[in-house]
């Protein structure tokens, strides 16, 4: 029997059906969040360590690559990678892989859950319901907005942003997209300036990558153009959005609505959001389905595995 290949896993993966006690079965872990301390546990187990397992959520910071010499592949579990520092694993040649295409479909839906859930207060009625106000207030709940064949501004048509598209035209939608570049195989037409695609759109979107790029790219000015009749959603990453100008223009009645599935201080939410009948808060569950989090789990051990075993990751990031 040959020993198991020792590898680092950063965090543990509780949002994964398996993930833990596969890598368990198959590899000798080093748990890194076991430790209390984590540099300390780096100089003690990293030498001769080839393959890190990680998430965006946990990361790999240049500090944590400086520790351990022999690293050769950083394997992550999600496709987001803002917190991964690509930059440093280039410089000393290693592969970073994550998992993309297998969350499109789903994140892509949660979407479109988070749209129709703003716009015909279905959380609302939700709590209404629950909470026995049916039948003793006067009527019912405030009406709603119509979904069907309003116009939907995507900002970040990569993968997910052009699932979301897809889905728009299936609505009878009007779409339009505001992303670096126009793309010359989308059938969208594209808005070269945000603020005009906010102004023009009745939903917007954010289905950007996160990381500095597009940090606060959703400003106050973005949020105003979007206007009271306006509505937000964002399943890409909390900080894509001026999360102190959305809070100022909801209140201030500048900004319609929103429904948000990522935060900019993830896990905190701010009470004023929290105090806002009318938005939709979700706990960064775009990929949370059994279906999609296996495919996530396996293509993040099928990267592994490939990498130990002929030296390069099947889904490298490509930057
Ligand atoms: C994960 C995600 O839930 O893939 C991503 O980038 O945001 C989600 O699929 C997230 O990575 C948790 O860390």
């Amino acid at each position: 029997m040959t020993a198991k290949q020792r590898i680092i896993q950063v965090g543990s993966y509780a949002g994964s059906p398996t993930a833990n006690d596969r890598l368990a079965r198959d590899y000798d872990v080093v748990e890194l969040w076991k430790y209390p301390d984590r540099k300390a546990a780096l100089a003690e187990h990293g030498t001769g360590i080839t393959a890190l397992v990680t998430s965006a959520s946990f990361g790999c910071t240049a500090e944590m690559i400086e520790a351990l010499p022999d690293l050769k592949a950083i394997c992550s579990w999600g496709v987001g990678y803002e917190t991964l520092d690509i930059a440093a694993a280039q410089r000393r040649g290693i592969q970073v892989s994550n998992t993309p295409d297998v969350l499109t479909d789903c994140v892509a839906d949660l979407a479109w859950g988070l749209m129709i859930a703003a716009a015909r207060r279905i959380a609302y009625g939700d709590r209404f319901v629950r909470s026995g106000a049916w039948g003793q207030v006067h009527g019912s709940i405030p009406l709603g907005s119509r979904v069907s064949g309003k116009k939907l501004g995507i900002v970040g048509l990569g993968r997910i942003g052009q699932a979301i598209a897809k889905r728009g035209t299936g609505f009878d939608m009007d779409v339009r997209y505001h992303s670096r570049r126009p793309r010359d195989d989308a059938p969208y037409r594209y808005e070269a300036s945000l603020v005009d695609l906010a102004a023009w759109a009745d939903f917007l979107v954010v289905a950007t990558v996160g990381g500095p790029a597009t940090y606060h790219l959703i400003s106050r000015e973005v949020l105003e153009a979007l206007g009271p009749k306006g509505t937000i959603i964002n399943i890409a990453r909390g900080p894509v959005i001026d999360e102190a100008a959305l809070i100022q223009a909801l209140q201030a009645g500048k900004v319609g609505s929103a429904a948000l599935d990522v935060f900019e201080h993830e896990p905190k939410v701010p009470d004023e959001l929290k105090a806002n009948d009318n938005l939709v808060l979700l706990p960064h569950i775009g990929s949370a389905t059994y279906e999609t989090r296996s495919e996530m789990e396996n293509l993040m051990i099928a990267n592994l595995e490939s990498f130990l075993a002929t030296g390069k990751v099947i889904t490298p990031v490509t930057e």
